[in-house]
């Protein structure tokens, strides 16, 4: 079993993953802490609250937190995840039977990592990095103690945005160079990985198909999702980025990822928040190498960077997008 923290902003991506990290078996979720990023965080907290009691979770804990990033104003994502953050039809989203927690985020996830064996839990974050990034400054003696951040947000390719930032690190870039900059392992699931993760009509028909209140929730989902998408970014079927996060931590051979360092951009004007992976050891090939799998001509060095023990960071490339369709649905299904 392996422990896991999930720092998220439902969201409607958000909700499919508390959900795979909830039903699977291999995972052990320690507790949901919210942040504001999808919407605010009132909305996303109760959001969260929702997901939990739709899925019958209900002793599950949830603690919120922050209100705002670091520096930045407050950024929501309104366009793709609707008026109250996580917009559904056709499904009555029940009132939250799941309390929050009396203390806040950043200190539960401080206290949470002193009280466990060191090495034992992984953060999974969802949204942006502030609450984070603030346990780190909070108790620095956390930095040590985790397995692993397997974060979602940046991206080595194309942003969403901005052509060159992705959303989660964009609201809160530096709380993302926070987490980015310490010494602890970081898995960055970006949007070149996410864009792999498409809710089909297919999916949502295996969703559907459960007979459960948990499967007719994201099959409706998908549905406003997929509407909001279409709208906003001309996707025919959303990506569905955070699961994808969980998947690794699940079973890393379904998220395929390369070491590399990776910054995050703070100063640039036209590419704050961006997060620089240094892929010049892939050679001439760069990006299409790391997609495809094709080594290019500086794979020899790519290889021996992947071996540098100074290098903490590394980034999802390819996703085996039967297997992990088919732990969400199991997931969902064991959930009842
Ligand atoms: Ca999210």
């Amino acid at each position: 079993m392996r422990k896991i923290i999930l720092d998220c902003d439902p969201g409607h991506d958000d909700a499919v993953a508390i959900l795979l990290a909830a039903g699977n078996p291999d995972i052990e979720l320690l507790g949901l802490t919210t942040v504001g990023g999808n919407h605010t965080i009132d909305h996303v907290t109760r959001n969260a609250q929702q997901v939990l009691t739709v899925a019958g979770l209900k002793d599950l804990p949830v603690y919120r937190g922050v209100t705002r990033p670091l520096l930045n104003d407050v950024i929501t994502a309104e366009d793709i995840h609707g008026d109250t953050g996580m917009e559904i039809h056709g499904f009555d989203l029940p009132e939250p039977a799941v309390p929050v927690g009396e203390i806040g985020a950043v200190q539960w996830i401080v206290d949470t990592l002193m009280r466990e064996e060191p090495g034992t839990v992984t953060l999974v974050p969802t949204g942006p990095l502030t609450n984070i990034a603030l346990a780190a400054r909070l108790e620095p003696r956390i930095v040590s103690r985790v397995r692993e951040v397997v974060l979602m947000g940046g991206a080595y390719g194309a942003g969403n945005f901005s052509p060159s930032a992705e959303f989660n690190i964009a609201v809160d870039p530096e709380a993302a160079a926070i987490v980015f900059g310490e010494d602890w392992p970081v898995v960055m699931v970006g949007l070149d990985l996410t864009h792999q993760a498409l809710a089909t009509p297919e999916v949502q028909d295996r969703f559907r198909g459960l007979g459960t209140a948990s499967g007719d929730f994201l099959a409706a989902l998908v549905d406003a999702f997929r509407a909001n998408y279409k709208d906003a970014q001309g996707f025919d079927n959303p990506p569905v980025h955070d699961p994808c996060a969980v998947a690794y931590v699940i079973d890393p051979s379904v998220v395929e990822t390369v070491s590399v360092p990776v910054s995050v951009e703070l100063a640039g004007t036209l590419t704050r928040g961006r997060t620089v992976a240094d892929l010049r050891a892939f050679g001439a090939l760069g990006l299409s190498a790391l997609a495809s799998g094709v080594p290019g001509e500086g794979a020899a060095g790519a290889a021996a960077s992947a071996a540098d023990p100074a290098c903490n960071t590394s980034v999802a490339t390819r996703l085996d997008v039967d297997r992990f369709w088919d732990l969400v649905v199991d997931a969902v299904e064991r959930l009842g």
